[in-house]
């Protein structure tokens, strides 16, 4: 009698075991997801979500993300109060894509075109390594049209894709192809806005000792003494050569956000300061004081890419 009620006893508790970590999986595979949806202005969005409660949202204009939370819901990119959600004009704030030229090197508009099309979502994207399958993710490409082979003349296929990571780390990666019978040259960066507490408590960290070009001094060659570069003017410099990692301190928030490179020799900051952001008409007045760009670009050395071939490189966002 007794061991059958102990039988029953374990039956009843193994069954409740089990259908509570049926329930978590369920929960689990709801809580990590993609959803396409309308974003500001009736604009395509995507939103990527993780278990933990990490999200990233991006627009197929521009592939442009426009948000990255961590679990806790808080955002660690910026986007302007004034940001115009409006083709054609670019996004300001979150990840412009720039490709393929950065600023005005070259004969196209600034920063090049990609950030003022619309891509489209790849179903059938050729496969990528696997490390990336713990993440959840959207493959974006970008084809040139009739008119952007007016203005550059070379035949491409950009395929973005765009992953959250299951420890809520963003990750970029970009694969150019030329599928033009001629090789062609480009510059490129991920131009990443990151929210600040406050620019006075921003050190950015990775940069001693390497050459940059100076942007406010004609692109004037200099080298970084300081180990940790603090901001109370305006700064807008390509770092060449940098390591593969640099980091944004944030005091304050007691928050470090790592930029890790692979194939972006360079990395740009830039902060407009209070002059500056006042020519920015998408620029709020104050937003200067809530923003860095810390930028991982291939621009010192343009990109020659041949007919056929594929150009690989990736960014790793973290927050921690
Ligand atoms: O990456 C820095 C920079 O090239 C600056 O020179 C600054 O002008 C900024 O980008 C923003 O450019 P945009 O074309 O978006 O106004």
């Amino acid at each position: 009698m007794i061991s059958h009620f102990l039988y029953l006893i374990i039956s009843i508790t193994l069954w409740m075991q089990y259908t509570s970590v049926y329930a978590d999986e369920v929960s689990t595979a709801k809580n990590k997801s993609i959803e396409i949806t309308k974003g500001i202005n009736g604009l395509d969005k995507v939103v990527l979500s993780q278990i933990h409660g990490s999200t990233v949202e991006l627009y197929l204009y521009g592939a442009h993300v426009t948000s990255w939370k961590n679990e806790h819901g808080e955002e660690l990119l910026f986007v302007s109060s004034k940001a115009i959600f409006q083709p054609p004009t670019a996004i300001r704030g979150g990840i412009p894509i720039i490709f393929p030229q950065f600023s005005n090197l070259g004969p196209l508009r600034s920063h090049g075109f990609a950030r003022n099309r619309v891509w489209t979502i790849d179903n059938n994207p050729s496969p990528f390594p696997s490390k990336t399958i713990n993440g959840v993710f959207v493959d974006l490409l970008l084809k040139p049209t009739e008119d952007d082979l007016k203005i550059w003349p070379h035949s491409f296929e950009y395929r973005l894709r765009v992953t959250l990571g299951l420890n809520g780390d963003l990750i970029m990666t970009s694969r150019i192809r030329n599928v033009d019978t001629k090789p062609f040259n480009f510059t490129f960066a991920y131009h990443n806005y990151f929210s600040v507490s406050n620019i006075s408590e921003v050190k950015v960290v990775g940069m001693k000792g390497l050459d940059y070009l100076d942007n406010t001094k004609n692109r004037t060659r200099f080298t970084e003494n300081r180990d940790v570069i603090t901001i109370n003017s305006e700064i807008d410099r390509i770092y060449l050569s940098t390591p593969k990692k640099v980091a944004v301190l944030d005091h304050k928030k007691k928050q470090t956000i790592t930029v890790q490179k692979d194939g972006l020799l360079d990395a740009v900051v830039w902060n407009p300061w209070e002059e500056r952001a006042k020519t920015i008409v998408d620029l709020g007045a104050d937003d200067y004081k809530l923003m860095v760009c810390v930028e991982a670009a291939a621009i010192g050395k343009p990109i020659i890419l041949k007919p056929g071939k594929e150009w690989k490189v990736s960014q790793k966002l973290s927050a921690r």
